[in-house]
């Protein structure tokens, strides 16, 4: 996300496992960036193939799931290989195209997610469970980072709303936190970057929790979540920027107030709450007029809410 990289004093001895403490001063700063510095480390580098890291669990016969036709995009879909291997997961890397290579030793199941806060139903839940009782539907959506690149992806899920109606919020709830897994032994970023404040967190506001087009998506191609994706349960909020849609999710909290968020909180005046993917509004390092279309490398202008105005600009008033 380019955000001030910590100095390279800051590389901590401990980001490395005995083999790595062994390396002298000069030869650790010259290992280029993290993904040498993880393989220095003998991290787990699954061979070849990033789709090698889908591990469905109990849910494999639960996919592909029917295609929603209501939610069709006027965009090619991207390759699947390529969606595969190029990922903002800076819990495993911040190399876009290392993620892959370093989550071998991230664990999707068993899963729980708890669903906790200002609801009258609080729910513990087996993961797989719940991916056996929900009705799983897949949906293309665009998809936009921040950084002004974009995909098209089919992801496979549930409306979070579904999940939010089952634990029964409070009316005092009006914002709905969601908190990714903390587990610094299988994340090599997490260990690696003791700078960041982990777990990664975000937030919604109810309503927008609620919206229609917000799934919790537990697939992606067809087939369970690789975990470069945000294995086994991850949020789409597709007219959001990418950093809104948290991965590996472990924990959703009702509250009365807006939460803190982990980009908001760590450089406010470049990632704001609302995360709106808004064409007209520059981040202070570039523009967002347009978007790079990984794969093709073709040059779109971006829309308004990334082509969702439609369905969502009534949530901000429009
Ligand atoms: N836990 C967690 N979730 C995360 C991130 C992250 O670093 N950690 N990166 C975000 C960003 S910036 C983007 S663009 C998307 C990337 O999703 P993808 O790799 O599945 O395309 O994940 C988002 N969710
Ligand atoms: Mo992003």
């Amino acid at each position: 996300m380019l955000i001030r990289v910590p100095p390279r004093w800051h590389l901590p001895a401990s980001a490395c496992t005995p083999e790595g403490a062994a390396l002298d001063r000069r030869r650790f700063l010259a290992l280029a960036g993290f993904g040498a510095l993880s393989a220095a480390c003998g991290r787990t580098t699954p061979a070849g193939d990033p789709l090698a890291l889908v591990d469905p669990g109990p849910t494999a016969d639960r996919y592909p799931a029917p295609r929603s036709a209501a939610h069709a995009v006027d965009r090619p879909i991207t390759d699947e290989r390529i969606a595969a291997s190029y990922n903002n997961f800076y819990e495993f890397s911040t190399d876009k195209e290392a993620v892959w290579r370093e989550v071998g030793a991230f664990r999707p199941w068993p899963w729980t997610l708890t669903v906790t806060g200002l609801v009258r139903k609080p729910l513990t839940l087996d993961l797989g469970e719940l991916v056996r009782r929900m009705p799983l539907e897949e949906r293309v959506y665009r998809f936009r980072c921040v950084e002004a690149w974009s995909m098209v992806v089919p992801w496979t899920g549930f409306p979070l709303a579904r999940l939010l109606a089952e634990a029964d919020p409070l009316p005092e709830a009006r914002f709905v936190r969601l908190i990714t897994a903390d587990r610094a032994a299988e994340m090599p970023g997490v260990k690696g970057q003791p700078w960041y404040p982990w777990p990664y967190f975000e937030a919604l506001t109810l309503a927008e929790a609620r919206h229609e087009l917000t799934l919790l998506a537990t697939g992606i191609y067809g087939h369970a979540l690789p975990r470069q994706h945000g294995a086994p349960v991850r949020l789409v909020a597709p007219w959001k920027y990418g950093y809104k849609n948290i991965k590996s999710v472990v924990a959703i909290e009702l509250v009365a107030s807006q939460p803190a968020t982990f980009w908001n909180k760590l450089v406010p005046h470049e990632y704001d709450f609302a995360g709106n993917v808004l064409p007209q509004r520059p981040h202070p390092r570039w523009s967002q007029a347009s978007e790079r279309v990984i794969g093709s490398g073709e040059r779109l202008p971006t829309l308004a809410y990334n082509g969702y105005a439609a369905e969502v600009a009534g949530l901000y008033g429009a």
